[in-house]
């Protein structure tokens, strides 16, 4: 796969590499040649005390691929329901049916959700929710072939690994039959979410009742195959170690190599507040840059690296733009999944504060539509490059 942006590599003179961590002049050697780094590597980078130097790696790779451009979408998130039977203790956001605070939205007033708030044409819904219990499996369906009826020209990215592979079972499908139903029904990608952490030891404690890593791996194998792409998350800053995180990394480089479906790498970092998980602590500003520059560096077969601003605030995104991240996330609207874990960013940004923290970075902002095709709006429509 190529995940070269030729067009857009940028030939400044740079300086040349510097550190004061001699753990990082392999790596350093490595990076320049292009070569692949590995899991020692990898625990190097998140141990090495010299940020500067590893976000410089970082960089060095993230201009090679897109130059100075960086990404963003104007979208809308949908979260249809909040009622979960997996009680996962990282998650503020889930509700056991029949407690006080549940709800699940009409099929009508989910459709009239997606055409609200917005201020301009969005190109992307980004549905992700509960597990339900009891909603049949065609409620989904109906769901997302309800939007593409009414939204026909936006794309629909709409459940993650952990929501197909339970939809499968409720809808008593394998997971090639949902995923047909849900091509058919409209679904044109699917998000990131519920990777956590692959690593068992974590995955009991932080989400004992979700599918295991090797099930989410396979859902993603098998949703790539079924030819829709798919992002991939990795939520840290919990009780996972430098070598949990390496290890998730690697695994996802892995399924990459082999079926090249994976679009974009989204690191999120744990919220803490109203979970089960309350007496952790925030991660802090440098965690969440070190994050983003390991894994540009790690995933070298990812096209894109996504600083969540809703996830590490607007100002941290717009400082990963020059650590590794060449993707900012979209307007979104209305987030509700970190809010309920305390996330005191905005609901939503507007199209134009986006365009103004990517070009404070010096960079160039490129709106693109879900697949990374350019956008060019006039001033009530949007076409998209094909
Ligand atoms: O899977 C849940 C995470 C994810 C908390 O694909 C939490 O473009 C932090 O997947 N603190 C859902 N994180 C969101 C998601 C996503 C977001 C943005 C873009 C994309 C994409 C995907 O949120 C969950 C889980 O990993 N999450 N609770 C919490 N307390």
């Amino acid at each position: 796969m190529n995940v070269m942006n030729t067009e857009a590599i940028s030939n400044r003179p740079r300086h040349s590499f510097q550190t004061d961590d001699p753990a990082l002049e392999p790596i350093a050697d490595k990076v320049q040649r292009g070569e692949r780094l590995s899991f020692e590597d990898g625990v190097a980078l998140y141990r090495s005390g010299d940020i500067l130097a590893v976000g410089w790696m970082a960089n060095l790779v993230r201009e090679r691929m897109h130059g100075d451009l960086a990404y963003f979408n104007v979208n809308r998130h949908i979260n249809p329901t909040n009622v979960c039977v997996a009680s996962c203790r990282l998650c503020a956001f889930g509700r056991k049916k029949g407690a006080a605070d549940t709800y699940t939205m009409a099929l009508e007033e989910a459709w009239e959700t997606a055409g609200k708030g917005l201020t301009e044409a969005v190109t992307e819904f980004h549905i992700v929710g509960g597990l339900h219990p009891d909603l049949p499996f065609e409620y989904f369906m109906d769901l997302v072939s309800g939007l593409k009826e009414r939204y026909p020209q936006v794309h629909i990215k709409a459940f993650t690994m952990v929501e197909i592979a339970f939809l499968a079972k409720r809808g008593k499908m394998t997971i090639e039959e949902a995923l047909d139903r849900m091509k058919a029904a409209g679904v044109d990608s699917c998000p990131g979410g519920g990777a956590e952490i692959f690593a068992d030891r974590v995955r009991h404690i932080i989400c004992d009742h979700k599918i295991d890593g090797g099930e989410w791996l396979e859902t993603a194998r098998l949703t790539h195959k079924a030819g829709l792409r798919s992002n991939a998350t990795m939520l840290y800053g919990h009780i996972e170690n430098d070598e949990d995180r390496v290890d998730h990394l690697l695994k996802l480089r892995a399924v990459q190599d082999e079926t090249g479906g994976f679009q974009t790498f989204i690191p999120l970092s744990f919220h803490p507040e109203n979970t089960a998980l309350g007496h952790l602590p925030k991660s802090t500003g440098m965690t969440d840059i070190r994050q983003i520059a390991v894994s540009r560096l790690l995933l070298d077969n990812f096209a894109h690296i996504k600083s969540y601003w809703q996830m590490v605030t607007p100002k941290m995104a717009q400082i990963s733009l020059r650590f590794g991240a060449d993707d900012i996330d979209g307007t979104v609207v209305e987030e509700k999944i970190y809010h309920d874990a305390g996330a005191k960013t905005p609901q939503g940004l507007r199209r134009q504060d986006l365009v103004r923290l990517i070009t404070e970075a010096g960079r160039v902002p490129y709106e693109r539509d879900t697949l990374y095709r350019a956008v060019t709006r006039t001033e009530d429509s949007f076409t998209v490059a094909v």
